[in-house]
């Protein structure tokens, strides 16, 4: 079986007390590999590894960093077939989502914040004719990027790549749950000459290892993405030593239909939107709110289409629904579903475990689910579920769908469905959101600030925002004598 080794000190290194976890395929329900459950001794000889690299790695050019992080997203593109697969079989998803989205975005951040690192600039403040000011942005120094298992490679890089652009050494944790590509991903750093220490990236599980790296003192900055309640503790760790702190958790975001918009493309995306990879996606839209003159017929279509989502063996080239990513998570989304059937609720398709015969027997399946009748304030609509399940309810006015679409704790990303241009930027200018989507979902544009308000988070990811959390700026005053 194979074993998934942490990437210390530019080498791969299996556990000497041989204490590995055991990584599962979601389709198969059997375990397939087996990562390394660090210690924190294998944490120190990191983080040891990351402070012995930082003053070089600081001091090369951005030029030559961006050369390596090319080298590295040009690695990952010579093998995006066996990166998605390795994708697929780690997560559940379907192999299409993998190599048309996962992979090819692992790779785009690699090159993205390769130029962008070169093009980072900082302010200039003069005060007349009698000083300046200008403001430095220097590398932070060792930080964490701890990921999740949903969009495994492509979350990891989306914190490794702007910390190492702007000059940091990283220790980057993986979820337990998918380790597979990250552990690839260091095979690549190997091949394409990163120097040794600059990342280094342990497995193992999060309130053992996980915890550790967050306490660790010489951590300095860290960029999580995961459940608000980990991001919580998080939080409640990092604050008393002042570190610096990027958290991107959990949302129950909201899409907004009315009357008016163009019916075909909202009806595509509202599924892509509430199902893409098994609607495990932090901005997924999971709450539906539909005018109340058409109501009728959306709920008609959109439970045919979800209905008819092909639910599959992820490697089938054809599949649009794949597994759940652990039998855990399975069993949480199932016990939800059971919640909006104890609150009331009206399940349209779906709604149980699926199973699919063959190889995939035993895996860990669920059914697009969609649940009609519910009131907003109900736990179904307040709490995330990160599965296949979407809840419709019917509005009548702008003012009543912003409030129900602010109702909840969460404040990630928003879809907004109308001709009306008036009606999109007003209504977007009220939602209590980081991201609005006007006739679209998921259209990304890696230059924007990415993350969320309330329980959704702190801070932001994607272009300066990124190089900005991952540099501490220091004004110098010069005075003109
Ligand atoms: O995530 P966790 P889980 C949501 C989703 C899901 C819920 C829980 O609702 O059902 O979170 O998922 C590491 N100190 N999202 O439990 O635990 C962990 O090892 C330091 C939303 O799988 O938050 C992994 O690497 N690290 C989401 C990472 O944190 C810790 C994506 C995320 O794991 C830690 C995934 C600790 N104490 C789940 N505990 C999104 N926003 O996209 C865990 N970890």
């Amino acid at each position: 079986m194979e074993i998934l080794a942490n990437y210390i000190d530019g080498e791969l290194v299996g556990s000497s007390s041989r204490a590995y976890l055991d990584n599962y395929d979601p389709a198969t329900g059997g375990v397939y590999s087996r990562a390394v459950d660090s210690d924190t001794e294998q944490l120190d000889s990191a983080i040891n590894a990351a402070k012995r690299a930082s003053p070089h790695w600081a001091r090369t050019t951005a030029t030559e960093r961006s050369r390596i992080l090319v080298a590295l997203a040009e690695r990952i593109e010579q093998r995006a077939d066996a990166f998605a697969r390795a994708e697929s079989v780690d997560t559940g998803k379907p192999i299409s989502l993998a190599s048309s989205v996962d992979i090819p975005r692992a790779s785009a951040n690699l090159r993205f914040f390769a130029s962008a690192g070169t093009q980072f600039f900082s302010e200039c403040h003069a005060v007349e004719d009698s000083a300046i000011n200008y403001t430095l942005r220097q590398p932070v120094g060792v930080v964490a990027c701890i990921s999740p298992w949903n969009l495994p490679l492509y979350l990891f890089t989306w914190k490794v790549a702007p910390a190492l652009a702007a000059g940091n050494c990283v220790v980057g944790k993986p979820s337990e749950i998918t380790p597979m590509t990250a552990y690839l991903f260091s095979q690549v750093c190997i091949e394409a000459g990163l120097p040794a220490g600059v990342l280094n990236v342990l497995h193992g599980s999060g309130p053992s290892i996980g915890r550790a790296l967050v306490d660790h003192p010489d951590i300095k900055a860290i960029s999580f993405t995961g459940g608000t309640r980990t991001g919580a503790e998080i939080a409640s760790r990092a604050a008393p030593a002042f570190k610096k702190l990027s958290l991107e958790l959990g949302g129950k975001n909201p899409t907004i239909v009315f009357a008016d918009c163009d019916w075909e493309r909202m009806m595509e995306t509202s599924i892509r939107a509430a199902f893409s990879n098994q609607g495990e996606i932090c901005l997924c839209g999971s709450r539906i709110f539909v005018q109340r003159s058409v109501f009728d017929q959306f709920r008609a279509e959109f439970t045919e289409r979800s209905h008819m989502l092909r639910l599959g063996d992820p490697l089938d080239e054809t599949t649009q629904q794949g597994a759940v990513v652990s039998k855990a998570h399975m069993e949480k989304v199932l016990s939800c579903i059971d919640v909006a059937r104890e609150e009331g609720g009206a399940i349209l398709c779906g709604g149980e475990r699926a199973s699919v015969p063959g190889r995939c027997e035993d895996g860990w399946f669920i059914q697009p689910t969609v649940v009609d009748g519910l009131s907003v304030n109900c736990r179904t609509n307040q709490e995330e579920i990160f599965g296949p399940v979407a809840t419709l309810i019917p509005f009548d006015e702008e003012d009543e769908v912003i409030s129900y679409a602010n109702g909840t704790s969460y404040g990630l990303s928003a879809s907004v469905w109308s001709q009306d241009v008036s009606r999109c930027h007003r209504i977007a200018s009220r939602l209590e959101a980081g991201l609005v989507w006007i006739n679209s979902w998921m259209l990304r544009d890696l230059r924007t600030p990415m993350g969320g308000m309330k329980s959704s988070g702190v801070g932001r990811e994607g272009g300066f925002e990124a190089l900005r959390f991952f540099t501490e700026p220091k004004n110098v005053c010069v005075s003109f004598g």
